[in-house]
């Protein structure tokens, strides 16, 4: 069996192998691992009436693939190198065998607080090493977890322990980021006002400042851990069992709580992690996202310790205490995959190149990105100045609904192409639809981006209602899982995602993929970077309304009426005089959610003219860049 894709030749042997012979496939994958009880059957599915499982009452617990499995081999071999947000204080190191220990004590803190199997835990943390240990101490029992990201409200908080019913949380005093700390026990007690799920609070001590605590309810965690011994036998869980629960926003709704299950996602996920970043046994690899995103489940927990890498968890931001912190942290654990979000990349890019001339950055082999499209000037800045040339970069296009990463470049093995997320892994079948839900084949084709076949880590439902799971995403295009992703298949047979096909603007019969244009805008050198949206436009269907974050240095030279004159002749330039902004507002920021995503539909709304209605705005960073925004919009002439 083929263990890793090596070269070009075992790229095509596998993907074809994937998609005629997908159940042996699989099978083959997934017997590197420990099952207690083999699968009946590979795969079973119907995508019209959605229901999807794989490894068919196959028996297993994944912590005993991330963790017992490497007692023989790899038990002193770091499993989680941690660096705390302070660059004074000790890192924290874990191997395999003491992350083990960690994780079987916890279980039984759980246990002892009596969670059962198939019981939700909400986790409420900050980047700790003991966030990880306690997403695989609820999986070691069989509980599900939801984590939920330390930047959210205590109303955003508390909708997600009252829709997933959980009945126990886990959090800390404060969590430290940056020169702040985040009062997360403040928040998580306001939220506890209104969950009456909630039986019992966990509350790790991470900075030792007071809070409140209260009788009956809450616990320390350190006195928790006194009461318990270190054994605990994994809970055998079905291979369709749910794992966890991971909320997401959709365009419309509150937020869904996106379910996936066992078996498939272990697979698949160390399938992926093992292929894509062609991580060797002595690698160091380092993902900087927050567990609180599927980034950090899949490819911080599970996809790596599943594999044996030794990865490191970082609790604190790009910039603090200054622009070099990730450089730093790379040269001194000598890290060789890293793996980071296009908007970490602009911002560090914008403040300048001092801070990364002063480090070597030798260690590194592969580069990653994800979560929303890079642009070229962004990626090629990655190139040169981070990987000096010489570093894959893998530009990993996925989703939280899909659990693993799905259209990537395989590291050093598939060419790579700036802005392009490239082929489809073995076993993705994608597929591009015109809005009629016609498959267009060939080469150099845009559509809608839908996958036609079932692959191991989707996600099985929405929690509590499988109706809108089905809803969401099997009804728009009937038999397809539509990712409301638009795309491009390039004249090579190259993926580029072209962004969610709601933000795609038709200007005079002319679609443009509002992430191309931003593109363009972004390579005026004053850019840091931009969101373009539509409104409505008398004569050509939409216009296009351009937010333009400039750098404050470069503003400072030419005037504000300049800078949008440029702008739109750089746009001109790039793409031609269809897809010149309409109108150009220079502003402070863009309204971006904690996980750095930019909240277009408040933009679109600002565009057209309106000033409230702006929805669900819980997930914004900084609300008081959209009242800004709203101050300095572009009317009509
Ligand atoms: C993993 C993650 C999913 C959406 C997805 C797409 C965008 C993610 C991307 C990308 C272009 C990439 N996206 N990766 N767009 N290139 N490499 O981010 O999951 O938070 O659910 O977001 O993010 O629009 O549909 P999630």
């Amino acid at each position: 069996m083929m263990s890793r894709i090596n070269n070009l030749e075992d790229y095509a042997v596998d993907y074809r192998k994937s998609v005629t012979e997908p159940e042996k496939f699989w099978a083959e994958q997934a017997e590197r691992f420990v099952w207690r009880k083999k699968w009946d059957k590979v795969l079973e599915h119907d995508f019209h009436d959605y229901n999807v499982e794989w490894f068919k009452n196959g028996k297993l617990n994944i912590t005993e693939n991330c963790l017992d499995r490497h007692l023989l081999n790899r038990s002193d071999k770091i499993a989680i190198h941690w660096v705390p947000n302070d660059p004074k204080e000790p890192d924290r190191t874990f191997t395999y065998r003491e992350l083990h220990e960690e994780v079987c004590r916890f279980a039984n803190v759980l246990k002892r607080n009596g969670v059962q199997k198939g019981e939700r835990v909400c986790l409420y943390m900050p980047m700790v090493p003991e966030l990880a240990i306690a997403v695989l101490a609820c999986a070691r029992i069989g509980a599900i977890h939801s984590v939920v990201f330390g930047g959210f409200s205590a109303n955003a908080l508390a909708d997600r322990i009252n829709d997933a019913d959980a009945r126990i949380l886990l959090t800390a005093d404060f969590g430290p980021r940056g020169s702040k700390k985040i009062a997360l026990k403040e928040v998580a007690d306001e939220a506890m006002e209104n969950t009456p799920s909630i039986r019992k609070a966990i509350v790790l001590q991470r900075t030792g400042d007071e809070v409140n605590m209260v009788e009956d309810r809450d616990l320390w965690w350190h006195d928790e851990l006194e009461r318990v011994d270190n054994e605990c036998a994994p809970e055998i869980m079905d291979s369709e069992d749910p794992l966890f629960i991971l909320y997401t926003s959709g365009s419309t709704g509150k937020p869904k709580g996106v379910v996936h299950t066992t078996g498939g996602y272990m697979v698949y996920t160390a399938y992926t992690f093992r292929n894509v970043f062609q991580y060797k046994e002595d690698d160091v690899y380092w993902c900087t996202a927050d567990i609180g995103w599927i980034t950090g489940h899949s490819y911080i927990v599970y996809g790596p310790l599943l594999e044996g890498a030794t990865s490191v968890m970082f609790e604190g931001v790009p910039t603090y205490p200054d622009a070099g912190r990730f450089w730093r942290v790379v040269d001194r654990l000598r890290v060789n995959i890293f793996y980071t979000a296009p908007t970490a990349i602009r911002a560090l890019m914008a403040q300048g190149q001092e801070y990364v001339e002063l480090y070597k950055l030798d260690s590194l082999k592969v580069l990653g990105t994800v979560g929303e499209p890079i642009n070229r000037e962004a990626w090629e800045w990655y190139h040169h100045h981070i990987g000096k040339g010489h570093c894959p970069i893998v530009d990993t296009w996925w989703q939280t609904e899909t659990g693993g990463i799905m259209i990537s470049p395989i590291a050093g093995v598939l060419p790579t192409k700036p802005t392009y997320a490239t082929l489809p892994l073995p076993g993705i079948q994608p597929v591009l639809l015109d809005n009629d839900g016609n498959e267009l084949h060939g080469n150099g084709v845009e559509g809608n981006l839908c996958i036609k076949f079932p692959w191991p880590s989707m996600l099985r439902t929405t929690w509590g209602d499988h109706e809108r799971c089905k809803n969401t995403y099997f009804s728009t295009f009937k038999g397809y899982y539509f990712t409301g992703d638009g795309c491009r298949r390039d004249e090579d047979g190259y993926y580029r995602i072209l962004g969610r096909v709601d933000d795609v603007i038709n200007v005079s019969g002319h679609r443009l993929g509002t992430a191309e244009v931003e593109n363009a805008i972004n390579m005026h050198e004053a850019v840091i970077e931009s969101a373009v949206v539509g409104y409505p436009h008398d004569i050509k269907g939409q216009g296009i309304y351009a937010y333009v974050v400039c750098d404050a240095d470069k503003l400072e030279i030419t005037t504000v009426p300049e800078i949008k004159d440029e702008i739109m002749d750089v746009v001109i330039d790039k793409i031609g005089k269809i897809a010149r902004p309409d109108k150009v507002q220079i502003v402070r920021g863009l309204p971006k959610t904690r996980s750095g995503k930019i909240m277009r539909r408040i933009l679109r709304k600002i565009a057209s003219g309106e000033t409230s209605n702006f929805g669900d705005t819980s997930t914004l960073l900084d609300p008081s860049i959209v009242d800004s925004i709203k101050i300095g919009v572009v009317k009509d002439e």
